[in-house]
């Protein structure tokens, strides 16, 4: 369906058939939450919604995109690549044809079409998806033969270099590396990655779009990075060996860091926990023990909100009104923050019930429209 609409544009935009279409996922993470960039592990999964890049290689070096679902195009050429003024879409096309360029890469131009069906702005990382599906294209079609977790490389730096984001690992990873019905558990540090099982018997997980991005998340996200090395600098000045959070212990905050700074100590405090939280999370999920995993999703969501502080009201609205009734098993604010979507466990056969009560209620309270997708674990990126 996606390729035969992405077939129709790229004819009728360009004259010419793609050579290539390429889906690349968005993700869910189900704990281990702003641990990335602190060389922590993560718990993603690819999903169901993906972005496509369709393209084929020119004869000089005009570069041509179309967003589809937009009905935007741009231009420029490979000689002038650089980062559009306004945080856009083209940027995460760009920034991932930047990295072939700095790999010393000889880029021809080349048309392109991309459509989405990842909600933006929902943390569903509609941006990692463009960049990965974009690289993936891009090695294809140049047959570079860049392995996969080199690729995702190349989708993160996209992101801090075109997007100014100083994202960790995670979503570039997820999309990139995604296996149908299991999660990654990624050990950030050493990109070391084990897949784990996700097939819950009546259990889905459904996400609950808060429609909002409120407009601090990037800033506030390369915030917290500083406040996570400014944590680990004092205590490095007194135990060399610690290089990042994932070093880090609470006796070494309790000593460190408390005493110097109470913002950073709680900052640093979460990240030490939430470390230790995807652990033993993720041996509650290989025992099967879903009721455990999901009392620590509820933990990570109060971490985020309280200590991290980069939830916000309406988040805080949806993990409180879903945290008592029985059908949800865990749920927490998921990705940078500030807005997007919550994501829950919740029992199959009582999904329908949870919404008719969630929707009405937070409309009423925010003015706001709830979305919501019952989420499924799929491949990560690939040629279709
Ligand atoms: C965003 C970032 F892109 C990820 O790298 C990660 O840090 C996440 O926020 C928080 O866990 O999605």
């Amino acid at each position: 369906m996606m390729k035969q609409k992405l077939q129709e544009i790229f004819l009728e935009q360009y004259a010419v058939a793609p050579t290539v279409i390429v889906r690349s996922p968005g993700r869910v993470n189900i704990i281990g939450e702003h641990t990335d960039y602190n060389e922590g592990f993560v718990l993603p999964a690819a999903i169901d919604k993906a972005a496509y890049v369709a393209m084929s290689l020119r004869n000089d070096e005009e570069i041509h995109l179309t967003a589809a679902d937009l009905n935007e195009t741009f231009s420029t050429t490979v000689s002038a690549l650089k980062p559009v003024g306004d945080v856009s879409w083209p940027n995460y096309i760009l920034g991932a044809v930047a990295q072939f360029a700095k790999r010393g890469v000889k880029l021809p131009g080349f048309n392109a079409v991309l459509s989405s069906d990842v909600p933006m702005g929902a943390g569903l990382s509609s941006s990692a998806a463009v960049e990965c599906a974009t690289v993936f294209a891009l090695n294809h079609l140049l047959q570079t033969n860049i392995d996969r977790v080199t690729m995702v490389g190349m989708a993160q730096k996209a992101e801090h270099e075109y997007a100014g984001v100083m994202c960790g690992i995670m979503d570039q990873f997820a999309s990139m590396m995604g296996k149908k019905d299991h999660v990654i558990k990624l050990d950030c540090r050493s990109l070391a990655y084990e897949y784990v099982p996700f097939k819950l018997d009546g259990i889905k997980i459904v996400l609950l779009n808060t429609n909002v991005k409120h407009s601090l998340a990037s800033s506030e996200y390369n915030t917290r990075r500083n406040e996570c090395t400014q944590a680990v600098e004092w205590i490095q000045a007194h135990h060399p060996e610690v290089t990042s959070l994932r070093h880090a212990t609470i006796a070494m905050l309790d000593e460190h860091v408390l005493p110097k700074d109470e913002l950073i100590d709680k900052r640093s405090r979460f990240v030490v926990e939430e470390i230790d939280r995807l652990l033993t999370g993720c041996a509650d999920l290989q025992r099967g023990d879903i009721a455990a995993l999901g009392k620590k999703m509820f933990a990570t969501h109060d971490g985020l909100s309280k200590m991290y502080a980069v939830s916000c009201k309406e988040l805080d609205f949806l993990v409180d009104f879903v945290r008592n009734r029985p059908e949800v098993l865990g749920a927490r604010m998921m990705g940078g923050g500030f807005g997007g979507c919550t994501i829950n466990l919740v029992k199959e056969e009582a999904i329908d019930a949870l919404i008719a009560a969630v929707k009405p209620a937070y409309e009423a309270a925010t003015g706001l429209q709830l979305d919501y997708y019952i989420a499924s674990i799929e491949n990560g990126t690939e040629i279709i």
